[in-house]
């Protein structure tokens, strides 16, 4: 029987789309890591789904003035997309608001429950008087305890990563109305993480400590160190699973209580439909659970779910959770709210068919060990320089010189030189680096190893010149040609985990299923004919195009957009200045005015002088409006005027008075107009 793995992919919250952030931490490495055992036979279970409750979804509906349920459709529905177009092989995608999920969970407290797993005790927690409900996890807003970061959500600070009661937070405020919470009475369950804690040590400290990542192993033993307590797993919200024991009405299962089980829920779908034992995937202790996370989730994978499930009795625990650090893009921290990100759903509209690119783009460049920047230069640069200029270049020659010069098919190859011979040698040895790679979960250098397979091909031809010595030694040229169409076939096999698009196209180039089986992982490492003599191959196909600079600099205005509107939405709300009297308010003399004339400034950009009829008078007032607007276009124009303004000397010119302006998003002057659709006259006090 082949080894069982169940590897798991963090379940993405539905409360909006993906971008690269998300595939580059957690969904391409999960997915590398499920091909690449696939294809070495070993019995897969890869597992994800939506994570539908929480916090963060209702306050998405709240915004949208529609139902939680509504949101989590919608973004389920693009989520799941996504991951099919980008070629991420789930074996199965659920969602937690499925019945499955909702009965698997709620079984799964109740057996903590009848166990005497859990603390029963009523509580004082964070309450909104005036929004009536209690404020748990993103619902509230403080000083995180442990690193000082103003904004920490009641269960998690975003900032440290600690996970928290929202009771411990310093200044808490509500999201929801601002106000200061009060304290009341509510009765929840708890999870005595202090129970669990020398199992955790000797699991964890002991146990992996040389196994797991530092920044993974780091973080656990930090937690531990500092003490664990016992955490609520039920919140009063009436989004979630209903707590599915007495007392519990009007309560829900913390959403980080029930989302890790979705993983069991998620297997357990999949089993039913395949018609197999879900049990082994679970409870078996030869299977292997790795889970994939981002390390903001570190906590709830290798500290809460390994407890819940050391506690429920029947399960097995992680055999990893190689957690990777943020992706950053372009030197700034990835925000949805900011629309800072590349949205997966977008990228395939400007950038069709290149998901591959994305992919190796991210895996070369992955947050593994410390945090990354995402930068269009360099996503540029490793599809022109590495896959066009290398691995593309690579199988282009060789598939075009072998319908060239043999319409086709394989060349017999006459007797190896050392040169060949050494090729040969390296190009066995692939298969088991790239693997070890894997294995360690060292994804980065994994695919910059299969990029250096693709070297050596190149090399291989550019040493060899088989263009140069067709006429003067044919025999030869068979040689090399039959010999970088083996590396052209193991190309195509060991690229399949981080290229898989490629490896399709590829092996239909290579008119793979034509060939005997030895064109496999296996295969190559074992030094077969990967690619025999006399078999016929197809005509050659672009694998990979150039992307030029047009394209990257509309990324990068793209993002400059979103930037400029952040800046001017921040500006909108700027914080109100200092309260003012009402005598300070009725020393400002504001007028109709209308601008008479108007004229540009000499050798300035931006200065106007304008004569303008203030029905006191007419003067002159030198205005900061030539960018947007010209001077023809505001003659005759009716204009809201500070007409006691102290002068002052513009250029030489005395300016006696001020227009009022705003501006809008895009940074536009906006005259601040008096009603035109009604008859004002110069001169009328505005007040
Ligand atoms: N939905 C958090 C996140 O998207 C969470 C993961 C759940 S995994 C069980 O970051
Ligand atoms: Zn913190």
């Amino acid at each position: 029987m082949s080894q069982r793995i169940t590897i798991t992919a963090a379940l993405p919250y539905t409360n909006g789309p993906i971008h690269i952030g998300h595939l580059a931490g957690v969904y391409v490495p999960s997915d590398i890591y499920a091909r690449y055992n696939r294809i070495l036979g070993k019995d897969v279970a890869f597992i994800c789904g939506s994570d539908e409750h929480g916090v963060p979804i209702t306050i998405k509906a709240k915004k949208e003035g529609v139902s939680p349920q509504d949101i989590v459709d919608k973004y389920h529905a693009i989520i799941k997309k996504s991951f099919e177009d980008f070629g991420i092989t789930f074996d199965n995608y659920s969602r937690t608001t499925a019945k499955i999920h909702h009965e698997t969970a709620s079984n799964f407290f109740k057996t903590l429950y009848d166990k005497g797993e859990f603390i029963e005790e009523i509580t004082e927690q964070l309450y909104d008087a005036e929004a009536k409900q209690f404020l748990a996890d993103r619902f509230v807003v403080g000083t995180c305890p442990k690193c000082g970061n103003e904004e920490s959500y009641g269960d998690q600070c975003e900032n440290c990563g600690t996970s928290h009661n929202a009771t411990d937070l310093i200044n808490p405020k509500s999201a929801i109305t601002g106000a200061t919470p009060s304290l009341k009475k509510t009765k929840h369950w708890f999870l005595p993480l202090d129970k669990h804690e020398d199992f955790l040590k000797e699991w964890i400290l002991v146990g992996h400590k040389k196994d797991w990542k530092p920044n993974v192993y780091g973080q656990v033993k930090s937690w531990i160190d500092d003490g664990l307590r016992p955490r609520a797993v039920t919140r009063d919200l009436d989004w979630g699973i209903p707590v599915p024991v007495e007392g519990g009405e009007g309560k829900v299962l913390y959403v980080w209580f029930d989302a890790p089980i979705g993983y069991i829920s998620s297997t357990k779908e999949w089993a039913e439909r395949e018609g197999k034992d879900w049990e082994p995937y679970w409870k078996d202790k030869d299977t292997k659970l790795v889970h994939f996370i981002g390390k903001d989730n570190i906590v709830f994978h290798c500290i809460i779910f390994p407890a819940m499930l050391k506690a429920e009795g029947s399960f097995i625990l992680p055999d990893n959770v190689p957690a990777n650090e943020f992706l950053n893009l372009e030197g700034n921290k990835l925000s949805t709210s900011k629309n800072w990100a590349v949205w997966l759903h977008e990228y395939l509209v400007e950038f069709k068919d290149k998901q591959d690119v994305l992919r190796y783009a991210l895996t070369a460049n992955a947050p593994e060990s410390k945090d990354n920047d995402f930068t269009w230069k360099d996503f540029q640069a490793r599809n022109n320089n590495e896959l066009v200029a290398i691995f593309g270049n690579f199988i282009n020659r060789v598939v075009v010189l072998t319908n060239k010069y043999y319409e086709g098919i394989v060349p017999i190859p006459n007797d190896y030189t050392n040169d060949d011979n050494e090729v040969f040698k390296a190009l066995k040895a692939y298969p088991d680096v790239i693997a070890s790679s894997i294995e360690r979960y060292r994804f980065r250098e994994a695919s910059q190893e299969l990029m250096n397979l693709a070297r050596l091909g190149n090399k291989y031809l550019a040493d060899q010149e088989p263009w140069k010595q067709i006429k003067e030694d044919p025999e030869r040229v068979k040689t090399i040609m039959y010999l970088a169409l083996q590396i052209a076939g193991a190309l195509a096999v060991l690229c399949e985990p981080f290229l898989p698009f490629t490896s399709i196209k590829l092996k239909a180039m290579l008119n793979h299923d034509a060939l005997d089986s030895n064109l496999t992982w296996i295969g190559v490492g074992e030094g077969r004919e990967l690619i025999q003599a006399n078999h016929k191959i197809a005509k050659a196909e672009l694998l990979f195009t150039k992307i030029e600079d047009a394209e990257i600099q509309a990324q990068l205005d793209k993002l400059q957009a979103s930037k400029a509107a952040n800046e001017a939405e921040a500006k909108l709300v700027d914080p109100q200045k200092e309260e003012i009297t009402w005598s300070d308010f009725s020393k400002l003399d504001i007028r109709v005015g209308t601008i008479l004339e108007a004229e540009k400034m000499p050798k300035t950009k931006k200065l106007l002088v304008l004569k303008v009829d203030t029905g006191i008078d007419v003067r002159t007032i030198v205005s900061g409006i030539a960018e947007t607007f010209t001077a023809e276009e505001v003659v005759g124009k009716k204009v809201t005027v500070l007409v006691n303004l102290a002068p002052r000397a513009l250029r030489g010119v005395e300016s006696q008075g001020m227009i009022l302006m705003t501006e809008n998003e895009k940074g536009d002057l906006v005259f601040v107009n008096p009603d035109d659709t009604k008859q004002v006259s110069n001169g009328l006090k505005i007040s």
